[in-house]
Parts: structure tokens; C-alpha cells; sequence
């Protein structure tokens, strides 16, 4: 498999009561999920709510993360943006701060032109310095549709290794395998990552392997090993709690989590991302108690 394959956590951020970046839960964070048999760190990505921060703290995280990592794991820096220009400041960051490969969303909320999206990830590739570059396909987010003539233009850049996947279609992500086997393929929706490694994926990157990794890590072990029928039982316990995560919410319920885990200090998510409480809440404590215990 192409260097980068495992599976990456796509990290959170934890914030204090008033909402700055907390750098000790940020550490004990991951510690826990390398602790847990993950390959890496995908820093800066939406379930770090990157987009919800300035570029100054982006690059806090960037930092504090690769401080905590100490050399430990795979170091992935998602550095997309609105603009070309923080996007390239952030991807020379990760090449000067020890990452292993940058990767970026499409730029979002302007409806830029295919040409204008294929030269913003070659002026990231650019001023990544050398460092591999992840195309991060998230159509549900960024609004963004690629067709797979547009995910080959983008796969051909010089410096470009490969895609995040974050869509549900498995026959793309088939094409994908089939027709450039050399590129990285990494599954993006937790709840599908088996369907993703069977069709080609050479690994994951989740939000919920910030409270769950050891799942997952045993869900790909098995599926090396043949095990499918075991990796669909992974598959399945990691959903039952995914169903909850996706009922109230993924990225505070995964923050709530974290919190009543006792692995971060408060279950803060920036606004306007929700709150939880009430049934929400008590639904989610059983589930912290439940893998508090494992
Ligand atoms: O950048 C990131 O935080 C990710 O890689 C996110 C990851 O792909 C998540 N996708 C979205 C849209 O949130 C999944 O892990 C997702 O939270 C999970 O599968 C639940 O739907």
C-alpha cells in the first residue's frame, strides 16, 4: 500500500470554558487516540473546525499538534480554505512543522470554476514544499461535485498522491482504485469504512476515531486477514454508535463525548454548532460509559 495508508483520526479541537484552544486536553486528546492503534493525525479538518477558526489559530493547532505527536504517527495538515493565499501559508507551515502530507478541501463558497480549483491545489502543492498533497472530496460540505474526469485532472497535478473520499459513492471510489491503483485513497465516512476498504480505500480518516480508534483498528485487522464477516461486526459496533452521534449531531456529540470520557476538560464546539443537553445528553452518557469502559 502507498505510504500515508491507515487510519488517521480526524482530530478535534478542545477549547476551554471561553472558548480558547487548550493545548493539555489538546495533548491528552492524543495521547488517547494514538494509545488506541491509530496510524495518524488529520489536523485541521472539519471535525477540528478549522473553518470556525482564524487562521492564527489554525496554525496554534498545526503547532500544539505536531508538538504533542513527539514523532509519534502519521501527520496530515488539512489546509484548505476560502482562499488560495491561507491555504498556501498554512501548507508551508506543515512543511516547515514536521508534517507528512498536506490536504485541502476545494475552495468553498464562491462557485469557482473547475480551472480555478485545479490551479489553487497546484499553488498548495507549491508552497507545500515537496510534502504530498491529499485531495479532500467532501461534496456534502463544500457543496463542491467532482465527476471522476475532474478527480483525474486533479489526481495529475505533480505532488498530488491522492483523495479523501468523504462520499457515500463506493462505485467513484471503486473507479478510483481501479483506474490509478499507485494513489492513496483514504475513506472519509466512518459508518462506511468497510464498504470503503472493500472497494479499493488504502485506509480511513474519522471523526469518531477520536473516541473510538480501537474499533476500527480491529475492523481493518480483520479485513487484511480475511475476516469479513468480523470486520462487519467491528463495522456494526462502531454504528450503533455512530446512529447516536448522527442523531444529535457528530461533531458536538463527538466533543460530548470526549468530555464525559474524561479525556478533554469541556464539551465546547464553536458556535453556531450546538449544544447538547437534555435527552441528547443522557443518550450520549451511556455511550461514554460504555467505551470508558473498554
Ligand atoms: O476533516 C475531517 O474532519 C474528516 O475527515 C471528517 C470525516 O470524513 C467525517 N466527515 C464529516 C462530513 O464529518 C466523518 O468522520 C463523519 O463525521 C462520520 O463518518 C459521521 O458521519
Amino acid at each position: 500500500p502507498p505510504a500515508l495508508a491507515g487510519l488517521h483520526a480526524a482530530l478535534a479541537t478542545p477549547y476551554d470554558a471561553d472558548g480558547a484552544i487548550a493545548p493539555a486536553c489538546l495533548e491528552r486528546l492524543i495521547d488517547f487516540i494514538l494509545g488506541q492503534g491509530i496510524d495518524g493525525l488529520y489536523v485541521g479538518g472539519s471535525t477540528g473546525e478549522a473553518l470556525l477558526q482564524s487562521t492564527e489559530e489554525r496554525e496554534q493547532v498545526l503547532h500544539l499538534a505536531a508538538e504533542a505527536a513527539q514523532g509519534r504517527g502519521v501527520l496530515i495538515g488539512q489546509v484548505g480554505s476560502v482562499g488560495t493565499r491561507e491555504a498556501q501559508r498554512l501548507a508551508k507551515l506543515c512543511a516547515s512543522a514536521g508534517y507528512h502530507a498536506v490536504s485541502a478541501i476545494p475552495p468553498i463558497y464562491f462557485q469557482h470554476s473547475k480551472a480555478g480549483i485545479l490551479s489553487y491545489y497546484q499553488d498548495i502543492a507549491e508552497a507545500a514544499d515537496g510534502l504530498p498533497v491529499i485531495v479532500y472530496n467532501i461534496p456534502k460540505l463544500s457543496g463542491v461535485q467532482f465527476s471522476l474526469g475532474d478527480l483525474e485532472a486533479l489526481l495529475a497535478i505533480p505532488g498530488v498522491v491522492g483523495m479523501k473520499q468523504t462520499s457515500i459513492d463506493m462505485y467513484q471510489m471503486e473507479q478510483l482504485h481501479r483506474l490509478h491503483p499507485e494513489k492513496l485513497l483514504l475513506n472519509g465516512f466512518d459508518e462506511m469504512l468497510l464498504a470503503g476498504i472493500a472497494s479499493g480505500a488504502n485506509g480511513g480518516v474519522g471523526s469518531t476515531y477520536n473516541i473510538m480508534g480501537a474499533r476500527y483498528v480491529e475492523l481493518l485487522r480483520r479485513f487484511r486477514a480475511g475476516d469479513n464477516a468480523g470486520a462487519l461486526e467491528m463495522q456494526g459496533r462502531c454504528n450503533a454508535v455512530l446512529d447516536a452521534l448522527v442523531t444529535h449531531g457528530v461533531f458536538p456529540s463527538l466533543k460530548y463525548l470526549l468530555y464525559r470520557m474524561k479525556i478533554i476538560a469541556t464539551p465546547v464546539c464553536r458556535a453556531p454548532l450546538d449544544r447538547i443537553d437534555g435527552a441528547a445528553a443522557r443518550a450520549l452518557d451511556a455511550i461514554a460509559a460504555e467505551l470508558s469502559a473498554e
